[in-house]
């Protein structure tokens, strides 16, 4: 069964943050500090899903998904990271997936949407190697009490967007400014992803997967140097993450790293253990030029010449079967079943007079991307999942409450849920699918 599911992350939409248990995470504190999110925002409150989850599943139920992505917040299974479980913060899941059950819906859940327990951040986060084992344990412990009913887990999201936003550029929670030393949390978070599909395995799950965020890479031109840039960039964004878990090696850090002294015998083995899945969650292409600094090898020239999205980002479906084509080609029989496990755009969104959302460059973008991965399975691509980022709109890290990417719109001050005209687009979309087949 094909999965068309929505998707959201915890800390996007739980709110709740200091209830039944729940322990603090790098969001938390991050989204606290001065200056940190547009606004001062915080995902305190949020879309109150934690709350208001009842009303949420019946609206997914309503638009006909058979899959939804959702992510399950450390803190509030393992408030310190490790050692004493939270009873309440794994009840709060069991009950979310039972009534996803009940509608029919498979719960796709994801172990990692970033929200590091802080008392992790405090021994270094993901710079501190002992984390990947307590990932591990952590996802034992999920799968432990969820695994009876949920068969497919991924264990974390966009591991490239975590270091390179979290810990390189300072841009997300834990606001670390590293630049190239925020590369041994690529390798802890991979190392953590390998370790967790044994753990989830010997708990019974039946199918892993890992969600990396990949992106086309473009040179600016063909000039060798822009070329050239363009391959180190496409290391960094892509093959760093997608190359060991699939070849089981890394590709050519030279440009970024004269060693990779935090790389230990065996770590590859664990890290390339066999996947059901890779999940991949795309937004755009990426330009690349020469670099003009000394620093990075690469500038980003930034598309152009193409429509934007509310956050200023290009719009280009055919992207999206560049991507699944281009994965197909490099790794070949080495590629597992793939998930698009995200794929949205932000709009603005205001509602009418009337109260109805008009959403109309949302419905092409989405219709457009389908059938760009259409075309690239018409191509030989098993694509075999695609979730629409996202079911409602939250908090959209760094950039607080503006952007919106839901098929339902929320209203903040109320927790008011609207359906926009995307949402019964898709629900429309679903029925034709069920009669097709
Ligand atoms: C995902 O990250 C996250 O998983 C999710 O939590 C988040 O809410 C969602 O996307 C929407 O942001 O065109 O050069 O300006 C996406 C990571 C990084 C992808 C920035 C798009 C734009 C680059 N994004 N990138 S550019």
């Amino acid at each position: 069964m094909f999965l068309w599911g929505t998707a959201t992350a915890a800390y996007q939409i739980e709110g709740a943050t200091g209830e039944d248990g729940r322990g603090a995470s790098v969001w938390d504190t991050f989204s606290h500090e001065p200056g940190r999110t547009r606004g001062g925002q915080t995902g305190d409150v949020a879309c109150d899903h934690y709350h208001r989850w009842p009303e949420d599943v019946a609206l997914m139920a309503g638009l006909g998904v058979n899959a939804y992505r959702f992510s399950i917040a450390w803190p509030r299974v393992l408030p310190q990271g490790s050692g004493q479980v939270n009873a309440p913060g794994l009840d709060f899941y069991d009950r979310l997936v039972d009534a996803l059950l009940a509608e029919g819906i498979q719960p796709v859940p994801t172990l990692f949407h970033w929200d590091l327990p802080q008392a992790l951040e405090e021994r270094g986060g993901w710079l501190d190697r002992d984390v990947c084992a307590l990932f591990a344990d952590y996802a034992a412990v999920v799968a432990g009490r969820l695994a009876d009913r949920v068969p497919l887990w991924i264990t974390l999201n966009e591991p490239f967007v975590h270091m390179a936003y979290g810990y390189a550029m300072g841009l997300h929670a834990p606001g670390r400014t590293l630049m190239t030393g925020a590369l041994p949390a690529a390798h802890h978070q991979l190392l953590a992803h390998g370790l967790a599909v044994q753990a989830l395995r010997a708990a019974g799950a039946r199918q892993v997967a890992l969600t990396n965020n990949c992106t086309p890479v473009w040179p600016a031109s063909r000039e060798e140097a822009d070329v050239r840039a363009a391959d180190a960039y496409d290391v960094l964004h892509n093959r760093l993450f997608n190359d060991p878990v699939l070849l089981g090696e890394y590709p050519d850090l030279s440009a970024y790293t004269p060693d990779l002294g935090f790389v230990r015998d065996g770590d590859l083995k664990t890290i390339a253990a066999p996947l059901d899945a890779l999940g991949v969650n795309y937004y755009n292409p990426t330009r690349i030029a020469a670099p003009t600094g000394d620093g990075l090898p690469f500038d980003d020239a930034g598309v152009t010449g193409f429509p934007t999205t509310a956050f200023g980002w290009p719009v280009v479906p055919d992207g999206l079967r560049e991507l699944l084509t281009g994965l197909k080609a490099r790794y070949g029989a080495a590629l597992p079943p793939i998930m698009i496990t995200e794929n949205g755009c932000s709009q603005e969104d205001t509602p009418a007079a009337d109260g109805t959302i008009d959403d109309a460059a949302r419905v092409d973008f989405l219709d457009r991307h389908i059938a760009a991965m259409r075309r690239a399975m018409a191509e030989g691509v098993d694509v075999r999942g695609y979730f629409v980022w996202s079911l409602l709109d939250n908090f959209e890290w760094a950039e607080g409450y503006d952007q919106r990417f839901g098929l339902v719109h929320v209203d903040f001050e109320t927790q008011r849920r609207t359906p926009k005209r995307s949402y019964h687009w898709f629900a429309r979309f679903l029925k034709d699918q069920n009669t097709d087949t």
